[in-house]
């Protein structure tokens, strides 16, 4: 029996500004997710995207950087994810902006915990205190460690979500000045785009997998303004100085070497900046990578 990949779609665009990242779905399954994945082996179950209120209803909500949509819109990535696992699948969201994750990783942890794997320029670490832009997307793994809005902490079941010590950073380049300072303060363990230059991506990741060792699943979330933009272009928050196309598909190499990894988010795909559909086969290529893809 080959294992079960479920594609679950959240085309949320409510946690940040640029109008488009709500296509990131269509992007994703146009440029072949589903057959690349079955070609290596899957079984794969798309049952589409969770309800998302398109932005122009909302007005009301603009006011609150549309805090009570992107918290319903969570919940159910939250059930669609508990579901996915209890049913023996591994979901696979994709997106959408980041704020999803707040869903997709508690629905993933509701049963036992699992270790994070946090791919991204940014640390997503403000909470409403620090934020200078009042975007959610910026915020969401302060959520899931217990921190800033407790309706956005109490997505799914009350409290945290994840212990810093579950959580490893790669790929950080961009942060706000008090989010830096939280940051620093967490006990999370952060790999800088530095580390990456200084000891290469393959070292940096084999380091995280052991750091994550007393946690036997993980959790991947691919926000892929992690790569340089000169290769993705496609992203709504772009910040010089990323990984290449192959430092990308190394990353996703050894954490599939590692056997472990049980869901996986794809995040910030915004196909209206993007050229020729280039950033979704792009996020494609990786997914195939990390689920074990070889050259050889
Ligand atoms: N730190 C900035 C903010 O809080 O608005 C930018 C956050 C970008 C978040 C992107 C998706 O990872
Ligand atoms: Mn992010
Ligand atoms: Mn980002
Ligand atoms: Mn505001």
């Amino acid at each position: 029996m080959s294992a079960t990949i479920q594609i679950i779609g959240v085309p949320i665009d409510l946690g940040q500004a640029h109008r488009g990242v709500d296509m990131g779905p269509g992007a994703m399954r146009y440029a072949g997710l589903a057959p690349r994945l079955a070609a290596l082996g899957y079984h794969i179950r798309d049952t589409g995207n969770i309800a998302v209120p398109i932005r122009e209803t909302l007005c009301e909500e603009r006011q609150q950087h549309y805090l009570p949509a992107i918290r319903q819109i969570c919940r159910a990535a939250y059930e669609a994810g508990r579901r996915a696992v209890e049913e023996g699948a591994v979901p696979l969201f994709i997106g959408g902006d980041h704020t999803l994750a707040i869903g997709s990783i508690g629905g993933v942890t509701h049963n036992a915990p699992a270790g994070l794997i946090w791919i991204d320029a940014h640390a997503d670490f403000n909470t409403p205190a620090t934020t200078l832009t009042g975007n959610i997307h910026g915020m969401t793994l302060a959520a899931l460690l217990g921190e800033g809005d407790q309706e956005l902490v109490d997505v799914g079941r009350p409290g945290p979500k994840l212990e810093p010590a579950d959580v490893v950073m790669i790929g950080i380049r961009d942060l706000d000045p008090e989010e830096r300072t939280r940051l620093r303060e967490s006990g999370i363990m952060v790999y800088t785009m530095r580390d990456i230059d200084e000891r290469g991506v393959g070292a940096v990741t084999r380091e995280a997998l052991e750091r994550l060792e007393h946690r036997e699943r993980l959790h991947v979330s691919l926000d892929m303004d992690c790569l340089d933009p000169q290769v993705c272009p496609g992203v709504g928050t772009t910040s010089p100085g990323g990984l290449s196309y192959r430092e990308a598909q190394l990353l996703m190499e050894v954490l599939a070497d590692s056997e472990r990894v049980r869901a996986l988010d794809i995040v910030e795909i915004n196909p209206i900046l993007d050229q020729r559909n280039q950033t979704a086969a792009l996020a494609v290529e990786l997914a195939a990578s990390l689920f074990g893809k070889r050259i050889l």
